[in-house]
C-alpha cells in the first residue's frame, strides 16, 4: 500500500476552545464559573466522543413508521443514537434549565453549553431551542395555567419528565409571511378549543406540546387576527389521533433531525392569552431561537475551522505541511478572524438576553437586544455557509467525499441561513428595529465597547456607521429603496457591532499578555466593514426583465 493520509483529530472542543474561556473569564464572577465547569467539560467530552463514532458508524436518517403490521396508524419515527441520548444529556447538563435560573448570567451559561452541546446532539439542540422559546413565550404570556402544567416539565432537569416543545408556525402558505396561516381553531360545546389544518415544517414531531399558530373560527384574514395556542401530542405512551404525521422531508441536510408534515385534526388546544396578536405573542420565542441559531451558527463554525486547523499541520505538499504554505496559512486566519467577529456578537446577544430578561438593564439595552438578534442571526447564518464551503476546500478533494464526515458540515450550514427567518426577512425585521431607538442604541453600544481600544478601529467603525446611517436617511422616503438595501444595511451594522466587540476583546486581552484577539480585529477590519448596497432600482428592473 502506498502513502495512507492521516485523518484529521478533533481537539477537545471546551479545553482546547481559547475564545470561550477568554468569554467566560471575562464575564462571570469566579464562583458561577467554577460551577460550570463540570458541565462544559462533560459536554466537551460528549462533543469528542460524538465525533469518534460518527467517523466509526454509517450515518442513518430517522424513519417513519406509519402503520403497525395489523393496520394501525402509529406514527413511529427511529431515532439516532444522539437523539435518543439527547433527553439525558440536555438535562443532566441543564442545557435548557439553565438558561432558566434566576440571575443575570443565566442565559450566558445556557449558550456556553448550547455551544459545546450543538454539533455532537446532531441538531437535537432545534426542539430543544423551541422548547427554551416555549418556555420563554409561555411566561412572557402571564397564563398561570399554562406555565404550571408545562414549565416543570420544558425545564425538567430529570430525563423522565422532560418535554420537548415544537413550534408549529410554517404552512404551505404560510412560509415567512406567516399572516397567510390556514389552520383553524374551533371552539366545542364543551368550550374545548380545537387546531384543524396542516403544519409543514414541525421540527419537533417527536416531542410532547407545541405553540401553534392558527385563526380563530370566524376572526378576520391576516397575521393580527391569528392566536397563539398550545398543545400536547401524547396520551400516555401514544401520539393523539387527532395529529397524524403524513411523512418527513427529505432535506439537503440536518439528515438526523426528524423534519415532518403534520396534519391537525381536532388537536385539543389551549391559547396563550387573547385571541389575537399571535405573532406578537410569538416574538420571544422567535427572539430566543434566533439566538440559539447564531450560536448553533458559531459552533458549526468552530467545529469546520477546528478541523481544518488540525489537517493544515497533518498534510504535506510541495515539500512541507499546509500550516507552512503562506497561502494556505492567510486562508486559515482569514477564517478565524471573521469566525471570531461571529462568536463575539452571538455571544453578546446571549450575555444581553440574560441581562434583559433579569431586568438589570435599561430600555435602551433592550432596544439594543432587539436590533442585534435579528443582526445576529443573519449574519452568523451566511457566515457558516461561506466559512464550512472554505473549509472544506482546505481537505482538497476529501473534503467533498461523504465519509469523511466532511461534507454534512457544509450541507447542514445552509439551514442557519433558512431557519428561523431567511436572510432578507431578518434584514427586514432588523431595519425595524433600527427605525426605533435600536441604531441609536447600537451606537452607543459601540462606542463603549471601544472605549480604550484601538483608535484605527474606532475610526473605521464609526465611519462605517456614518454611512450606513447616509444610506439609511437617503431612502428613508422611499420604501422600496428602503428595502432593497436592507441586507446590505444590516450586514454593515452586524460587522460593525462585531469589530467593536472584538475591539473589546483586543484589550482586555492585551492587558493579560495575549495579542491573538487584537490580530484578529485587524484581520477583521482588513476585510472591511461596509456590506451597503447600491439599490439602484433601474438596474434591478433590468437585469430581472
Ligand atoms: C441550534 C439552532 C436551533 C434553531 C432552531 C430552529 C428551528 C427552526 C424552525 C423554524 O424555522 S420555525 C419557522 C420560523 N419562522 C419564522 O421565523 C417566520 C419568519 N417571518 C417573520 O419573522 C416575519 O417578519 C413575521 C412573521 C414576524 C411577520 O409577520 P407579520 O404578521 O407581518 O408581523 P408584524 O406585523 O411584523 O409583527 C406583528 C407584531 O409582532 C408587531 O408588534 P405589534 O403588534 O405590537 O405592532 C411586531 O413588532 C412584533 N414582532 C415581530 N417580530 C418581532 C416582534 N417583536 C419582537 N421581536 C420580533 N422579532
Amino acid at each position: 500500500m502506498g502513502f495512507l493520509q492521516d485523518a484529521p483529530q478533533l481537539a477537545h472542543p471546551y479545553r482546547n476552545d481559547r475564545l470561550l474561556h477568554a468569554l467566560l473569564e471575562r464575564t462571570l464572577p469566579a464562583a458561577r464559573r467554577a460551577a460550570l465547569q463540570a458541565d462544559l467539560d462533560a459536554l466537551g467530552d460528549y462533543a469528542l466522543l460524538a465525533w469518534q463514532r460518527a467517523a466509526a458508524t454509517t450515518r442513518r436518517k430517522p424513519v417513519l413508521t406509519q402503520w403497525d403490521a395489523w393496520g394501525r396508524r402509529v406514527d413511529r419515527i427511529e431515532l439516532t443514537a444522539a437523539w435518543q441520548e439527547g433527553p439525558d444529556v440536555a438535562t443532566y447538563h441543564a442545557v435548557l434549565a439553565s438558561g432558566h435560573e434566576n440571575h443575570e448570567h443565566a442565559r450566558l451559561e445556557e449558550f456556553a453549553r448550547v455551544y459545546l452541546y450543538h454539533v455532537a446532539s446532531e441538531f437535537y439542540t432545534c426542539p430543544l431551542a423551541m422548547t427554551d422559546g416555549a418556555a420563554t413565550a409561555l411566561k412572557a404570556s402571564g397564563n398561570q395555567a399554562l406555565i404550571e402544567r408545562a414549565l416543570p416539565h420544558f425545564l425538567s432537569r430529570d430525563p423522565a419528565t422532560f418535554w420537548l416543545s415544537g413550534q408549529w408556525m410554517t404552512e404551505t402558505h404560510g412560509g415567512s409571511d406567516v399572516g397567510q396561516t390556514e389552520t383553524e381553531a374551533r371552539r366545542g360545546a364543551d368550550g374545548q378549543w380545537r387546531l384543524y389544518g396542516r403544519k409543514w415544517f414541525s421540527s419537533a414531531v417527536v416531542g410532547e406540546a407545541a405553540l401553534a399558530l392558527a385563526r380563530p373560527e370566524g376572526a378576520g384574514t391576516g397575521s393580527g387576527a391569528l392566536a397563539l395556542f398550545y398543545v400536547e401530542t401524547m396520551d400516555g405512551a401514544a401520539r393523539k389521533p387527532e395529529l397524524a404525521i403524513d411523512r418527513l422531508k427529505d432535506k439537503l441536510g440536518t439528515h438526523e433531525l426528524p423534519t415532518a408534515e403534520i396534519h391537525l385534526d381536532g388537536l385539543p388546544a389551549w391559547p396563550l392569552g387573547e385571541l389575537a396578536n399571535g405573532v406578537r405573542q410569538v416574538a420571544p420565542m422567535l427572539n430566543v431561537t434566533r439566538t440559539w441559531n447564531a450560536v448553533g451558527a458559531v459552533a458549526h463554525m468552530a467545529r469546520a475551522i477546528a478541523l481544518a486547523r488540525d489537517y493544515a499541520e497533518r498534510r504535506q505538499a510541495f515539500g512541507r505541511p499546509l500550516i507552512e504554505q503562506p497561502l494556505h496559512a492567510q486562508t486559515l486566519a482569514d477564517m478565524q478572524a471573521e469566525f471570531e467577529g461571529a462568536f463575539a456578537l452571538a455571544f453578546e446577544v446571549a450575555q444581553l438576553l440574560g441581562r434583559v430578561e433579569h431586568g438589570s438593564t435599561t430600555p435602551r439595552e433592550a432596544a439594543l437586544l432587539r436590533l442585534l438578534t435579528p443582526l445576529a442571526k443573519l449574519w452568523t447564518g451566511k457566515l457558516a455557509v461561506r466559512l464550512c464551503s472554505e473549509a472544506l476546500e482546505c481537505f482538497g478533494g476529501a473534503g467533498y467525499i461523504e465519509d469523511t464526515g466532511l461534507p454534512q458540515l457544509l450541507r447542514d450550514a445552509q439551514v442557519y441561513a433558512i431557519w428561523e427567518g431567511t436572510t432578507n426577512v431578518l434584514a427586514l425585521d432588523a431595519l425595524r428595529a433600527a427605525a426605533g431607538d435600536g441604531f441609536g442604541a447600537l451606537r452607543g453600544a459601540v462606542a463603549a465597547w471601544q472605549q480604550g481600544g484601538d483608535p484605527h478601529a474606532a475610526f473605521a467603525i464609526d465611519a462605517a456607521l456614518d454611512a450606513a446611517a447616509s444610506h439609511l436617511d437617503a431612502s428613508s422616503a422611499d420604501r422600496a429603496a428602503l428595502e432593497a438595501g436592507a441586507r446590505g444595511v444590516a450586514l454593515t451594522l452586524a460587522r460593525c457591532a462585531a469589530a467593536a466587540l472584538l475591539a473589546r476583546q483586543a484589550a482586555w486581552a492585551q492587558a493579560r499578555g495575549d495579542a491573538r484577539p487584537a490580530a484578529a480585529l485587524r484581520r477583521f477590519l482588513g476585510h472591511g466593514l461596509l456590506r451597503l448596497a447600491d439599490t439602484g432600482a433601474d438596474d434591478t428592473a433590468l437585469l430581472l426583465a
